[in-house]
């Protein structure tokens, strides 16, 4: 289907190998078109080429801001194949069809790094580089478009296998290379010109998606902040973004990731559950035969923390269960679905807000998460994976009964929801201690087992709580004395995923105390 290349335009800024790219085009039969210092490159090279200023029968103007900008050039990028209008106008015009592009564009972000004034900042947005790598992006069933050096081998070798043609797969990958580097440089463009118009990002400017909602401070009341929704898979999942805000105040920051933690956690499980997050974390998870005992069991785990929690549970909201969330004081609701009963019992809650989400979010789902440091961006694929019951491997002499076994895998996908270093304890369904956030998973052990003893002391129980109670630690036990703390708390089964230089040590602390453990080969670390 995809023609020979026949004519190229090259008017590229860094001019790394730029000769011998286009000998090997001239070597093919390719007519080569260039602007004034690609073009004298060439020349000097001795190849043949043909002056864009010849084709559009203007001069280069403005030191070179107009030069390509003309309908000469860009009809040559944006004619469709098979498309006999635009094979008309071409010729109607007089219009020379292009079939590749290599541009590079002015170096902006190097100007502005090395402390440019603002007219070299301003004379270095390019802006015929751009349009024209967009026109040839968006013309990719015909076009081939390179904006690498580093391409033209690529190009090179699939022209060479394919007859002259650049194969249609390539030419696609090349497009989308060429918008995300054009989306790149405008939001570094963006990002100065708000700067030097006093804009801060991110509450008075958007370039980095679509701005959803502006909020009112971030963290903290010194910080400004905004929400922005992101597009395409990770945009599309069901969730705090796509939440319908039923009553109460607009949401803040805090609020947003707080929902966005406890709606990720509640997820996770098929039965009815119940999730309650504070500052990014579940202080109360419990899985149930139906919601309204999930968010009472949920409750029981740790009342002190829940105080002002947020909720989430994974099924429609009734109004026997709005009836019992609205017995304690919570900040948020949020579930898949509300109803107009649960929203009439939520009314005369004025400051609670309640999201209606639509659907629960696929854990499974492919997605980016990203967190800042200083001068650039840590990206990720979510952790969308999580070990089933078949991953186990049971590693002690006593394997875990049915009960215990349920247990471990719910502590295990409540682990993978708490910042390391993470313990999680939890007795039929419901977690009864979670340790997070420690630097040590001693203390992450000791606090879960001490929250589980308060907890137990406020509700008048005598019985210790975490006496038989399945345990999941997020990442595996560097030394035996973490999983003798979980022992000493009386926990009878642990799951962990192993793969620790002292695992031996650690199974034969748990068989030496008759614990059943399950490895599960998955860390989930959450920092
Ligand atoms: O000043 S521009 O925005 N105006 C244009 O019409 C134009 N056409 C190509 N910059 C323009 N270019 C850029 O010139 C290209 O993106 C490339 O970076 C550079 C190549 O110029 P030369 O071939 O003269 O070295």
């Amino acid at each position: 289907d995809t023609q020979p290349v026949r004519r190229a335009l090259l008017s590229v800024w860094d001019k790394r190998g730029l000769v011998d790219f286009a000998r090997f085009l001239s070597q093919q039969g390719v007519e080569l078109l260039s602007t004034g210092g690609s073009a004298r490159a060439l020349r000097e090279a001795g190849l043949p080429v043909t002056d864009v200023s010849a084709v559009t029968e203007f001069p280069e103007i403005m030191d070179g801001r107009v030069k390509t900008l003309h309908p000469r050039i860009h009809g040559g990028l944006l004619a469709r194949a098979d498309h006999a209008d635009d094979a008309a106008a071409l010729a109607e015009h007089g219009i020379p069809a292009i079939d590749l592009l290599a541009v590079n564009l002015y170096p902006f972000e190097a100007a502005v790094a090395r402390g440019a004034d603002d007219a070299e900042c301003i004379e270095t947005i390019d802006i015929g580089g751009p349009a024209m790598v967009r026109a040839a992006a968006k013309t990719h069933d015909r076009v081939t478009v390179v904006t690498s050096p580093d391409d033209y081998e690529v190009v090179c070798a699939g022209m060479e296998a394919n007859a002259g043609a650049v194969p249609a797969e390539l030419r696609r990958r090349l497009a989308a290379d060429a918008f995300a580097h054009t989306a790149a440089y405008d939001a570094a463009v963006a990002e100065w010109t708000a700067q030097r118009a006093g804009l801060t990002w991110p509450r008075e400017i958007s370039f980095a998606g679509r701005r959803q909602q502006t909020l009112r401070y971030g963290e903290n009341p010194h910080q400004q902040a905004a929400f922005y929704a992101t597009v395409g898979r990770d945009g599309a999942r069901p969730g705090v973004a796509t939440g319908r805000q039923l009553q109460g105040k607009a949401l803040s920051y805090n609020n947003l990731n707080d929902t966005d933690a406890a709606y990720e956690t509640v997820a996770e499980f098929a039965e009815p559950a119940c999730v309650i997050v504070k500052h990014a974390n579940p202080c109360g998870v419990a899985v149930a035969d139906d919601p309204v005992t999930a968010y009472h069991d949920a409750f029981a785990c740790d009342p002190t923390s829940a105080y002002g929690g947020i909720i989430a549970v994974n099924r429609a909201v009734d109004a026997e269960l709005a009836r019992a969330v609205t017995g304690a004081f919570a900040e948020v609701v949020i579930a898949p679905e509300i109803t107009d009963d649960a929203a009439a019992v939520f009314a005369a809650k004025t400051n609670l807000r309640v999201l209606a989400a639509g659907d629960v979010p696929d854990p499974a789902s492919p997605a980016l998460t990203t967190r800042t440091l200083s001068g650039g961006l840590l990206i990720q694929s979510r952790d969308n994976a999580a070990a089933g019951e078949g991953d186990l491997e049971m590693v002690t002499d006593r394997r875990p009964d049915a009960r215990e076994l349920r247990d471990l895998l719910i502590a295990e996908r409540v682990a993978k929801h708490v910042a390391s270093n993470a313990i999680v304890y939890v007795r039929n369904g419901a977690t009864v201690g979670i340790g997070a956030g420690q630097m040590s998973r001693v203390d992450a052990a000791a606090i879960a087992a001490r929250k589980a003893r308060a907890a137990a002391e406020q509700a008048g129980e005598t019985g210790s709580r975490t006496e038989g109670a399945a345990v999941a630690s997020d990442a595996f036990f560097p030394f035996a004395d973490g999983l003798i703390a979980c022992a000493d708390a009386g926990a009878s089964a642990v799951i962990q995923p192993g793969g620790g230089k002292r695992d031996q040590e650690v199974i034969a602390a748990a068989d030496a105390r008759g614990l059943a453990m399950a490895l599960t080969h998955m860390r989930h670390f959450r920092h």
